[in-house]
């Protein structure tokens, strides 16, 4: 977790926010009025699920990356019951208590049936596809913008990594947020509430706990700027004193100068074209795209070339 420590800027991965304390921020941040990313999404799932599963062959397997609370998926695996056919769904999360909850979701659902798999992306893809029947379509769910945590070289790599788990005729449905004006996108990731903030500082009680860190939260802020050159998001801790901070069990001593920061997330945002270029360049095409230009965000239907 401080592995990156020595890189200037500082930086934690991002991977780190999500213990059981900061996945239940996230959640509750995924409900604050200036954070529209998950009702957008759900809007437009709920709005045009038929359509969206409309291309992908029976009988039908969905795959969500990431999976939540398994709403989402639960919405296209409803969109099916009227093909009258059996729906696989196969969760991947590295949370035991996002399966969980996911899988009690689709639970309600006669028509389908659930497998998890506790695993990273990768892992968890490579096993899909091995399980998947030899007939039918794979559509793939990645939501709730989690692309835009990947930088450009990552992300491509992952799509293709995506495509190399498909054939000719599955399906990838994605999730993006849009760019939009600063002053939108500022609220969302620094709320008034504080919870976003909550959330960023809470990768210091982790290291504290898991680490035995004595970092000294008061004397750390959040801050979320908007990175116009590289259209993203980046969320800092920055140490509002000089200080050195011990992480014993990372067998380390950190120094931060006063206005020092630790880069904590970037969140990329697209424009509605950047979508499809990006995911073509994978191996893809683009089939259809539905957007809420409310919230400023949109879903992208490709289909593996
Ligand atoms: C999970 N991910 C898409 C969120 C985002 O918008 O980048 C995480 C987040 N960070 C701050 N607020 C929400």
């Amino acid at each position: 977790m401080a592995r990156d420590f020595a890189l200037t800027p500082k930086q934690i991965q991002s991977k780190y926010l999500y213990d059981a304390l900061g996945s239940s921020l996230f959640e509750s941040i995924c409900r604050l009025p200036w954070y529209r990313i998950a009702r957008a999404e759900s809007r437009l799932l709920t709005r045009w699920a038929d359509e969206m599963v409309g291309p992908v062959e029976d009988p039908v397997t969905l795959l969500e990356l990431g999976c939540g609370s398994g709403e989402k998926v639960a919405l296209l695996a409803e969109a099916l019951r009227s093909r009258r056919r059996h729906v696989a769904i196969h969760l991947i999360d590295i949370s035991p208590t996002a399966l969980e909850l996911s899988e009690r979701t689709l639970g309600a659902l006669e028509h389908v049936s659930v497998v998890g798999h506790r695993a990273t992306y990768e892992e968890g893809l490579r096993r899909a596809a091995r399980e998947r029947p030899p007939l039918g379509g794979l559509l793939v769910l990645f939501l709730g913008s989690n692309i835009g945590n990947f930088d450009p070289p990552a992300s491509h790599e992952f799509l293709c990594e995506i495509r190399r788990a498909q054939r000719p005729g599955d399906a990838l449905l994605l999730g993006a947020d849009l760019v939009k004006p600063v002053k939108e996108l500022l609220l969302a990731y620094n709320d008034p509430l504080g919870i976003t903030a909550a959330f960023n500082k809470n990768l210091l009680v982790r290291m504290n706990r898991e680490l035995g860190a004595n970092f000294d939260l008061s004397s750390f802020e959040h801050s979320a700027i908007w990175n116009p050159d590289e259209r993203r998001v980046e969320m800092h801790l920055i140490s509002m004193r000089e200080q050195t901070v011990r992480i014993p069990r990372a067998d380390v001593s950190v120094r931060f100068g006063k206005g020092e920061s630790i880069w904590t997330e970037s969140s990329y945002k697209y424009e509605p074209r950047g979508i499809v270029e990006l995911v073509s360049a994978a191996g893809f095409r683009s089939h259809a795209q539905w957007m809420d230009p409310d919230a400023g965000f949109a879903l992208t239907l490709f289909l593996a070339g």
